[in-house]
């Protein structure tokens, strides 16, 4: 399985936008004789990542000339320190952050090309290949080496561990009977993997850089959105056949990166956030969808005979700004969206329109809220990534009712329907081991825990039954540790590489409200 092994690094880090002075032709040469027999020469990506601006945003150049410099271990990227001079490495670091003297191109064909389905669907066995129960299985991505671990979640044993494409990012999502889990990568792979043979059944490369994929709620589809090219790629969800891409543009023909593809399960669709429009698109998979009218803000108000069947084509809804991150009421009929400068609204996606401003400052996570019954009332609680306060909004009147300080900035945000307590890390900041217990009772703070001092600690998810919260050290070697959800003591540790996150079968096809979606 050489073709899964990856070989560059990441790191967290801010964009970058300093220009880069390399002297092109003496660093193409170089890129020519030392990179591309596995990165590409078109730099497009090969046995090893994509090195493009796109795909390296989010590492520092010195990251990047490190990497050269040392290699990485536990893959197949070796260190050139003998063979390069440091100016030479610099060369190279600034040649891989700038743009390709060509654009470059990611076509139908190239993507079709890109797909293989290396296990027939139909020779797939009926029932699972192991004792586990499989609505309790944990997938887990491990960052640091680039792979996965199936991971029996009664026993905390894992039953299979694989390779997987370079940076899989965001939650895994699963076929609705639990069985398919797909994945996607932040080089555009989309992978589909059978949980009951334990194998990759089928993969494809949709874009050069892509933000997430979502599956709808029979089964039947896997929507891709692409940061590069500015698309958004539908698959057929039994063994990634493409069947449509869309180019993400507005009706003034300005194209937009995807900033996110979610699943809108009740109203058998897909809503889609986009980066550099302020448009949010929702993409029925209901074959009796109402006709579209595009450019039309009421669309579903005029006679059918203007329109373009529903199916499977974009509707938009206009917004006021670029509203890029989404979290929605159980029932689907309200987005509440977030601005990169922290604004914050509520769109229902009936009407069409801004419903309520939301009372949010800072920059709020929606994405990685969670909600919850207290009082007769749903509770969304959303971390904040600027101020590190979590907030509690009431979904019925859109009202903040409450503010809670955590030690600092985090990501994730988790809970289950079985436990009263949520469980936030504040691993942005100097806190960075520090995980917070707070009560949905009395929205407040009622326990700070260090499993592991110094090291960060984030991203829980519950078993099934809610009774052991998994929570990963996300360090390399990292570890995965299993706390019990009432004592919140340690039961168990597993050795894990850079756990970045773990999803459990049962509570994603059962929507736990505790859970990402
Ligand atoms: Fe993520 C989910 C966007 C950086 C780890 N992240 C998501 C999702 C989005 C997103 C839109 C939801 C996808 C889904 O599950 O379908 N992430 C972004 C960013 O815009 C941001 C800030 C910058 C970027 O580079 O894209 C970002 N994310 C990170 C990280 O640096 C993290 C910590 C490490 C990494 O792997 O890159 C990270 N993101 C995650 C994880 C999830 C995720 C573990 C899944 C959360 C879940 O539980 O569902």
């Amino acid at each position: 399985m050489k073709y899964w092994l990856v070989l560059f690094g990441i790191a967290l880090s801010l964009p970058l936008q300093a220009a880069p002075t390399a002297e092109p032709s003496a660093a193409a040469q170089l890129y020519g004789q030392h990179c591309q027999s596995c990165h590409g020469a078109d730099r497009l990506g090969g046995m090893g990542p994509a090195l493009l601006p796109e795909s390296l945003e989010r590492l520092k150049s010195a990251e990047i000339s490190n990497t050269i410099r040392q290699g990485r271990s536990a893959t197949q990227m070796a260190g050139f320190a003998d063979r390069l001079s440091d100016e030479q490495i610099s060369q190279l670091t600034a040649y891989v952050q700038s743009a390709p003297a060509m654009p470059p191109r990611w076509s139908d064909a190239d993507m079709r090309a890109s797909h293989r389905q290396p296990v027939a669907l139909a020779s797939l066995p009926a029932k699972p290949q192991y004792s586990a129960n499989p609505l309790n299985l944990f997938v887990v991505v491990e960052a640091g080496d680039h792979h996965v671990t199936v991971l029996d979640g009664d026993r905390f044993q894992p039953i299979a561990r694989f390779a997987s494409h370079y940076a899989v990012h965001g939650g895994p999502k699963f076929s609705p009977d639990g069985r398919f889990v797909y994945f996607s990568s932040r080089d555009g792979w989309v992978t589909q993997y059978d949980l009951y043979s334990l194998q990759v059944v089928a993969d494809i490369r949709v874009g050069l850089n892509t933000r997430n994929i979502a599956v709808s709620d029979d089964g039947n589809w896997i929507l891709a959105g692409n940061t590069l090219p500015q698309t958004l790629v539908l698959l057929d969800a039994h063994g990634l056949t493409p069947v449509k891409t869309i180019a993400v543009q507005d009706g003034a023909g300005h194209p937009s990166r995807v900033s996110a593809v979610y699943e809108a399960a009740p109203r058998h669709s897909f809503v889609v956030a986009l980066k550099d429009v302020p448009e949010l698109w929702e993409i029925s998979y209901d074959r009796h969808a109402a006709p579209v009218y595009p450019g039309l803000v009421h669309d579903y108000q005029m006679g059918e005979a203007l329109g373009q069947p529903g199916f499977l084509t974009p509707r938009v809804t206009p917004l006021s700004m670029v509203l890029d991150d989404f979290y929605f009421d159980p029932s689907y009929q309200h987005v509440l969206g977030a601005s990169r400068s922290g604004q914050a609204q509520v769109i229902s996606l009936d009407a069409r329109s801004k419903v309520a401003d939301l009372p949010l400052d800072g920059m709020p996570h929606l994405g990685s809220g969670i909600s919850f019954e207290r009082d007769g009332h749903r509770i969304m609680a959303t971390p904040n990534l600027k101020g590190g306060q979590l907030s509690f909004v009431d979904m019925d009147s859109w009202q903040l009712i409450k503010q809670v300080q955590l030690p600092g900035p985090g990501f994730f945000l988790r809970s289950h329907e079985n436990t009263p307590y949520a469980w936030a890390d504040s691993m942005m900041s100097a806190h960075k081991d520090t995980l917070s217990i707070i009560d949905k009772r009395s929205l407040s703070v009622v326990r700070q825990l260090v499993l592991r001092p110094g090291k960060t600690t984030a991203h829980v998810e519950f078993t099934r039954d809610g009774r052991y919260a998994l929570v990963s050290v996300m360090e390399n070697p990292g570890e995965l540790i299993v706390v019990d959800a009432q004592t919140l003591r340690e039961v168990a540790a597993l050795p894990m590489s850079k756990p970045i996150g773990k999803y459990n079968v049962f509570n994603k096809v059962n929507r736990s409200e505790g859970t990402s979606h």
